[in-house]
């Protein structure tokens, strides 16, 4: 039984390598089947060179009995795209998709996708080898004479005519799964693309810097009202969250160092860290390794003892959930944090050199005015971030957010009925959606301001000037440069069109 796994292509053009990391949940799948006696292989067409000729050269090579598509939501339209062409040639293998677009909205996505047999809901690690198994036994076809009755036996699907199979448990015990075999990863395709920085979170730098991402856990306790998190694990796995053993993300990071010449991690789970007794354990244990490492955290629980630790232990740069300099929004958005907090917070990781990233939003509550998104600014001003992104929060189905927009009307729709789905990212241009008090073009105009204001000033440019320590560093910031120059500069000029979209109708 050969398995192919898939990321479709990037949507974000140039600015994309600036925050572009391995795929590591189709990683983790195809190691998963590997350990159980599957073949598997990755593809990953955000960096594969030739695109979906690419995917032609694999299929014709490899030859899969399953192809797995994983699927965020503004990737709708590329995994069409390539699951036509899978089809095309490979008739009789089964097709499946999963992740958080795909989890959200299973029965919209089979109808969407007319060569999917099957969508995988929720965690994919025991659902796809348990399928790979039914392909192996010969008891699952798909495609041309499809027979799929033998899928409706296991829960975790959606199946194309036999419907839900029922949702699985949550794994229990993570330190369970495989370990990430990232050999099956093309480690030049990266690199090409992705320059000097390699796939390190933007911003940090490191002379020779070779990075990849490790997870310590799943899930998070809050319930933002923009956040597709919860949608993704499910209810089943709340309250609380899943983590992995300090002692086995230890054997992964030194495995990784041996195996791959890794020097930094990104650790970006849902929330950092799980616990803060689970910080002082893996803090301690990086001290004097080596590794530099960032990460996204939440600005609630850290103290300054925290943050001494994690400087000392090669933490360079935290990328923390602000979102909303209006203490109304930060309540009715559910962040569970107060703005004074966010003042603490980012003034302590000054004070001991990390570097600090501000994400902040424009409409992180469809409610939310203008006064209070200029609040936001004042708290971006306030607490002096070294970057900041201010993303227009983007109505993910499965959240509140979604569902408001809904029932408001607020989304704008195809001829045929769906929402632009390549257009559901951080920076979608003009978003097809509305916020009460924001047009699409007040929230671009808004975006747009606040974007320049931050980055073509020449404090920003003169903060990254003082970073550089060599050639290495010169070339990861020229490059960073140039792309946020180009992504900022690119629509000035041009008038702002309105894309051909219908008024808006509830789809539910
Ligand atoms: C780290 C992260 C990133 C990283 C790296 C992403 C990566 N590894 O490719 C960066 C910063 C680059 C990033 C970028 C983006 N991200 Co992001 N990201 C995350 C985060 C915090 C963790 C992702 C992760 O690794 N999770 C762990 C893995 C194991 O979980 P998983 O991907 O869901 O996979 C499991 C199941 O879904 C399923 N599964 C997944 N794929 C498949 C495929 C098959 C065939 C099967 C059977 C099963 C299956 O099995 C897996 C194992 O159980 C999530 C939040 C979250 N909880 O997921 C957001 C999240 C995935 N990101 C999100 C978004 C929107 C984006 C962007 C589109 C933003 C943008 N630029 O506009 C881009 C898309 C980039 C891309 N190529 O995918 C959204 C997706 C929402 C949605 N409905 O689409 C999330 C959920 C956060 C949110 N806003 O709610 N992201
Ligand atoms: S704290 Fe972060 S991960 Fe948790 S629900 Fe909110 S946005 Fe999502």
């Amino acid at each position: 039984m050969r398995a192919l796994l898939v990321r479709p292509p990037s949507i974000l053009g140039r600015i994309g390598r600036q925050n572009l990391q391995h795929p590591t949940n189709i990683v983790g799948l195809a190691s998963e089947l590997i350990a159980r006696g599957h073949a598997a292989r990755v593809l990953d067409l955000e960096v594969a060179p030739g695109g979906l000729d690419e995917l032609d050269r694999v299929l014709r090579e490899w030859d899969p009995d399953l192809v797995g598509v994983s699927v965020v939501t503004p990737h709708v339209p590329g995994a069409a795209a390539l699951l036509a062409r899978v089809r095309g040639q490979r008739p009789r293998a089964v097709l499946v998709a999963g992740g958080p677009h795909a989890t959200a909205l299973p029965e919209d996505l089979l109808d969407e996708i007319p060569p999917l047999d099957a969508i995988c809901v929720g965690e994919g690690d025991e659902s796809l080898p348990e399928l790979c198994s039914l392909i192996e036994a010969g008891a699952l076809r798909g495609g041309v004479g499809a027979d799929l009755s033998a899928l409706t036996e296991l829960p975790g699907f959606v199946v194309r005519g036999h419907g839900h199979t029922g949702w699985r448990e949550p794994i229990g015990d993570l330190d369970a799964l495989a370990p990430l075999d990232r050999s099956l990863l093309d480690w030049d395709a990266y690199t090409r693309l992705s320059g000097h920085k390699g796939v390190a979170s933007p911003g940090v730098i490191r002379k020779g810097i070779r990075a990849t991402q490790v997870h310590l856990s799943r899930g998070c306790y809050a319930r933002c009202v923009f956040c597709s998190t919860n949608a993704v694990w499910g209810e089943r796995a709340r309250p609380g969250i899943r983590r992995r053993s300090v002692g086995a993300v230890l054997e992964e990071i030194d495995r990784l160092a041996g195996d791959h010449g890794i020097n930094h991690l990104n650790f970006e789970d849902d929330i950092f860290p799980p616990t803060l007794t689970y910080l002082e354990e893996l803090g301690q244990a990086l001290v004097g390794r080596g590794f530099t490492w960032s990460c996204n955290a939440r600005v609630d629980g850290l103290r300054r003892e925290h943050f001494e630790l994690m400087a000392a232990s090669g933490c360079r740069k935290i990328d923390f959930g602000v979102e909303s300099g209006s203490e109304r929004i930060l309540e009715l958005n559910k962040k569970l944090v107060t703005r004074d907090r966010v003042v603490t917070v980012f003034a302590e990781a000054k004070r001991v050199g990390i570097l600090r990233t501000a994400y902040l939003m424009l409409g992180s509550h469809v409610d939310e005015t203008p006064d209070e998104v200029e609040q936001t600014w004042a708290l971006a001003k306030e607490i002096d971030p070294d970057f900041a992104t201010f993303t227009v929060a983007c109505p993910y189905p499965g959240t509140e957010l979604w569902t408001v927009c809904n029932e408001r009307g607020y989304l704008e729709r195809l001829p045929s009925g769906r929402p632009d789905w390549k257009r559901y990212g951080y920076y979608p241009g003009l978003p097809p959606w509305r916020f009460t008090h924001f047009s699409p073009e007040q929230m671009l105009a808004t975006q747009q301001r606040f974007l320049r204001r931050f980055y073509l000033n020449p404090r920003f440019a003169w903060r990254m000037l003082r970073r550089v320590r060599g050639g290495d560093s010169l070339g990861a910031l020229v490059t960073a440069g140039l792309d946020v120059a180009h992504f900022l500069l690119k629509d000035v000029g041009r008038r702002v069109r309105r894309p051909l979209l219908s008024s808006t109708g509830d789809r539910g």
